[in-house]
């Protein structure tokens, strides 16, 4: 994956749980590595998670855990402007002028929704059937070139560039048409009990998860109780899926060749690679949890950096919407 230089890079999660490293590899991995020659905005996407069934008395804890992992994982609040959604209330304001342009019928086709109403049946709300118009939103405030996103959010990506290519030939060229960013390698790291779904923070088990803060015990545990297949068989491209997800895993957090890896476990049984796994990513994890454990606690200090966070984007967001008025003819 080559690295974009001088652009405008634009993502966000949610704080719905506490990050894993599915969000780790899929995702903030390479906010990290692009915060350095561009200009970031790296969000805490607060509105998006109150689309589920969620508890309003410890949303603000997780979000400042959220802010927390950022840090701790690199976010440099030098370097990237990290902030909360819900603090710059130009996301929800364009949100609802993009609602007015995008058909029923785009919205109808969008799998995260049709997979989140699922589990939800009976309390899916206008929310969360709006997520993906208020994620364009989010993107297209900053004129974004870039959105560094695992595979479950391509569509939404797609769906954006429509909504902005729309907007652009109805109105005026106000928006640029953004592109996602994923590392094949990391795009889709799947649960660890059923390797058909992908690893979410709001999985009912949490033994289907890593996250960025489990002890080293419970990293073994999780991962000595990762499903595999019936027979020992490390190949990229012949192991089944659990066994290739954690193959994945190894990958992702040794950056070893796939061939370097194959041969080092040709003769082993699963239980010496999951040792080895699970040992790979402590020693991953150890020095984020520490430095986790410094930023948490000084809440005053996570609150100043994501208050000149949204200063800093609102300045952005707020020209872009002073523009889109204009151009609908709110102004
Ligand atoms: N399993 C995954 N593998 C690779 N990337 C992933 N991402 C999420 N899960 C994986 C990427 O993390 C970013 C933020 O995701 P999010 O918090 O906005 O929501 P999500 O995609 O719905 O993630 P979760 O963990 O599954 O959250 P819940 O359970 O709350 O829905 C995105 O870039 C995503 O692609």
């Amino acid at each position: 994956m080559t690295t974009p230089k001088n652009k405008v890079v634009f993502s966000g999660l949610q704080p719905s749980g506490t990050l894993h490293i599915g969000n780790y590899l899929g995702a903030i991995k390479q906010w990290i590595t692009l915060q350095e020659n561009n200009s970031a905005f790296y969000c805490i996407v607060d509105e998006h998670a109150i689309t589920v069934p969620y508890d309003p008395a410890s949303l603000p804890t997780t979000v400042l855990d959220t802010a927390a992992l950022y840090l701790a994982a690199g976010l440099d609040p030098n370097q990237s402007t990290i902030f909360v959604q819900s603090h710059v209330p130009a996301h929800a304001q364009l949100a609802w002028l993009l609602a007015t342009q995008t058909p029923l019928g785009e919205l109808n086709r969008m799998t995260q929704f049709k997979e989140k109403s699922a589990n939800h049946q009976d309390r899916s709300t206008l929310g969360l059937f709006a997520y993906p118009v208020l994620q364009a939103a989010d993107i297209l405030l900053y004129q974004t070139n870039i959105v560094p996103v695992g595979e479950d959010q391509i569509q939404h990506i797609e769906l954006t560039r429509d909504i902005a290519k729309r907007f652009n030939n109805k109105f005026d060229a106000v928006f640029t048409l953004p592109e996602a960013l994923v590392n094949k390698n990391t795009a889709r790291i799947m649960s660890l009990t059923d390797p058909n779904k992908k690893m979410s923070k709001s999985d009912d088990t949490a033994k289907s998860y890593i996250t960025l803060t489990d002890t080293a015990d419970a990293i073994r545990k999780k991962i000595s109780m990762a499903v595999t297949e019936t027979e020992p068989n490390f190949s990229f491209t012949n192991s089944g899926p659990a066994v290739t997800n954690l193959l994945a895993i190894y990958q992702a957090f040794s950056e070893q060749s796939v061939q370097d890896i194959e041969n080092q476990f040709a003769s082993s049984g699963y239980q010496e690679f999951k040792s080895s796994l699970a040992d790979l990513i402590i020693e991953h994890l150890s020095p984020i949890q520490e430095r986790f454990q410094t930023i948490r606690p000084d809440t005053k200090h996570l609150e100043e950096v994501l208050a000149d966070g949204a200063a800093k984007a609102a300045q952005v967001a707020t020209k872009t919407l002073a523009i889109v008025h204009e151009k609908m003819g709110l102004a």
